[in-house]
């Protein structure tokens, strides 16, 4: 350690130091620490080998899982310029001009994010993401974005997997110089699902540029564009990125009789979000409402009222979707969002590679290798495998979601929540009963948060036997889920057309609503302050970047900083380890640092003593190496 700390020193790394160099700096006998990560991998190793992955609740014991097919991916290779080599070039406007006049068709790739957060409970690991990511970006670098951070991921990343999602963004950053890295923020709510101080979302989007992110997809739960205005604002002022300003799509403009969500509603909404200063104006359709003839009256009638390019996103839950991008391409809308095949369908976006295949021969065409997409696509179909506990069981696509409108990121969390209240033989009247109280709040944009709104008041009301009618009838007796007091109050924002008056004084009682910004309502961060009570309470070796993930959601951050004192860099585990743990005899190569490997062999595991603990016997790079673990059986 001594030595290092010589060899480390600026001084004598700059080589102007005298005889008396050591003499004059006593830092240098000041050691750090050694952490040792081994151990702490071992131990959190120890207790999955013990005690199970806290978060595989259905664990098939004889499961065979495939190895992940890695095929020979062409890393020696240079990067070929994309689309982030010219936006550098190019500066965010002009950006914006280039891609409206772009005659051919791009793609977002929405694997790494919006895709295993509607299919597999957004539970996908960095590790698996940085396996393929240099690939992806060598292979395509036509792909006009990769959507990889943002949503839900944050809060899981945290919460479940124990991983940094800073450092997922840096990381993938490095693998994906080339290409556009794309995230959605929830406007005010941030990467949360309530209102932030502006001062917070301001340093979060900045800090965000800094570590990657290019273009922002923002969005509002409810469309309101007061609520979007600072975040439009903060991308603009604070970064050299792209704000991609979203309307969310609800209802059907083709049915006669909804009149709320009209064509007329959408088309002024795209205009004041040009007029917002977005660099382009993005369709969100999150449940995948979009049908295709409603897409050719929407996309022509958007191209004649705004002149920033049209992103157009949706979710293949009807498994119909790849017909509206035809005509939405037809249409002219200059960007579609794609999964890869075995990360795409039902809940999640529509096929990549199909799409692709779809437009060949056609004017509109874009180039893309077919074999490499398809190798792209088997890699995600071995490593899904790993995930098969967090599947969310539906099979087929269906028609249902016209009728119910749950989001595809909703869909896959909210049969797992019910399950976990005991409702799992009761999904039929969940999504029913989601259907009557979205009518029942005046029929509401539903993205998160407002659709954790209707799905948290559904799964009450279904777990209490309630119907809608009891609500209206008996409300004053009911006590309502947080999410939805809080909802009524407006802290989500001014849903269009206003609150149903008489739902609104039934779940409020005496409390009165505000009908301005919620976030004004709410101190700003006082940084230097906060910062330093931060790095107080949880070490200086903590960075700005965790002080946000803090500020966000402080509760799941500090498991997390207590899991990271445990057990270290989870994240460099790989998946099958992570959630199954390890075979008697199996030996493992874990990349614990750049070029630093270590060899971990599980022996065996001993008895439960009298304490209720067991030695788990491992072998470190040929060393015996046993850990105490509880069993918590
Ligand atoms: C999110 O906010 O996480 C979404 O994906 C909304 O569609
Ligand atoms: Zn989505």
């Amino acid at each position: 350690q001594f030595l290092q700390n010589i060899i480390n020193h600026p001084e004598f790394i700059s080589g102007e130091y005298t005889v008396d160099f050591i003499k004059t700096h006593p830092e240098l006998f000041v050691f750090k620490q050694r952490k040792d990560r081994a151990t702490k991998m071992l131990t959190f190793l120890g207790n999955v080998i013990v005690n199970g992955n806290p978060d595989i609740k259905k664990y098939e014991k004889d499961k065979v899982l495939r190895k992940p097919d890695f095929f020979g991916q062409r890393l020696k290779e240079p990067y070929e310029k994309g689309t982030k080599d010219l936006l550098t070039e190019l500066g965010p406007d002009e950006f914006s001009k280039w891609l409206r006049n772009d005659p051919l068709i791009h793609y977002t790739d929405t694997t790494f994010r919006d895709a295993h957060q509607s299919l597999l409970a957004t539970r996908m690991r960095t590790f698996d993401m940085l396996k393929i990511a240099e690939g992806f970006a060598k292979d395509h670098p036509q792909t006009f974005s990769m959507e990889v951070w943002g949503g839900a991921t944050f809060d899981v990343c945290l919460r479940f997997l124990h991983e940094d999602p800073w450092e997922r963004l840096a990381l993938i950053r490095k693998a994906v110089p080339n290409i556009l890295l794309q995230m959605l923020i929830r406007g005010s709510n941030g990467v949360g699902y309530k209102a932030y101080p502006d001062n917070l979302i301001e340093s979060f989007v900045e800090k965000s540029w800094e570590t990657g992110v290019d273009i922002f997809r923002i969005f509002d739960s409810l469309n309101w564009m007061k609520s979007m205005e600072p975040c439009i604002n903060f991308v603009r002022k604070r970064t050299q990125g792209l704000a991609e300003v979203s309307m969310c799509y609800t209802g059907d403009i083709l049915n006669p009789a909804k009149t709320k969500y009209t064509l007329n509603y959408y088309l002024q909404l795209a205009k004041q979000i040009e007029d917002s200063g977005a660099h382009i104006l993005a369709i969100k359709d999150m449940a995948g409402l979009l049908k295709p003839y409603a897409a050719t009256v929407l996309i022509e009638a958007l191209r004649d009222t705004v002149k920033i390019p049209i992103h157009l996103h949706t979710h293949d839950t009807a498994s119909i979707q790849s017909s509206t991008y035809l005509k939405a391409i037809e249409a002219g809308v200059d960007v579609i969002d794609v999964a890869l095949g075995s990360m795409s369908g039902l809940t999640s976006q529509p096929n990549f590679n199909s799409v692709v295949e779809m437009m060949r021969f056609q004017e509109r065409h874009r180039e893309f290798d077919q074999t490499s997409l398809n190798r792209h696509s088997n890699y995600w179909e071995t490593v899904r495998e790993y995930y098969y506990p967090f599947e969310s069981g539906l099979k087929a696509g269906t028609a249902e979601v016209y009728h119910h409108e749950i989001p595809g990121g909703q869909y896959s969390n909210l049969r797992p929540q019910a399950n976990a209240l005991g409702l799992g033989d009761k999904w039929e009247t969940i999504k029913e009963t989601y259907a009557e109280v979205n009518a029942m709040f005046g029929d509401i944009v539903k993205v998160t948060p407002s659709s954790k709104v209707v799905g948290d008041m559904a799964l009450y009301l279904v777990s209490n036997n309630l119907t809608p009618v009891d609500v209206l009838e008996r409300g004053d007796q009911i006590s309502f889920p947080d999410s939805v007091q809080s909802f009524f109050k407006g802290n989500l924002g001014q849903p269009v057309g206003g609150f149903p008056k008489k739902i609104q004084d039934i779940v409020l009682k005496d409390e009165k609503p505000f009908t301005d910004r919620p976030n004004e309502h709410l101190e700003p961060i006082d940084f230097d302050k906060e910062f330093e009570a931060f790095q107080e309470k949880f070490g200086k070796e903590t960075s700005f970047l965790d002080f946000l993930s803090y500020q966000l959601y402080p509760k799941v951050y500090e498991d997390y900083h207590k899991h990271f004192e445990l057990y270290g860099e989870v994240s460099k585990i790989p998946t099958r380890l992570f959630f199954y743990g390890m075979q008697p005899g199996e030996e493992a190569i874990i990349d614990i640092a750049r070029g630093k490997s270590i060899v971990i062999k599980f022996q065996s595991m001993g008895p439960v003593n009298e304490d209720g603990m067991r030695t788990v016997f491992f072998k470190l790079n040929g060393q015996t190496r046993n850990i105490e673990v509880r069993d918590n059986s």
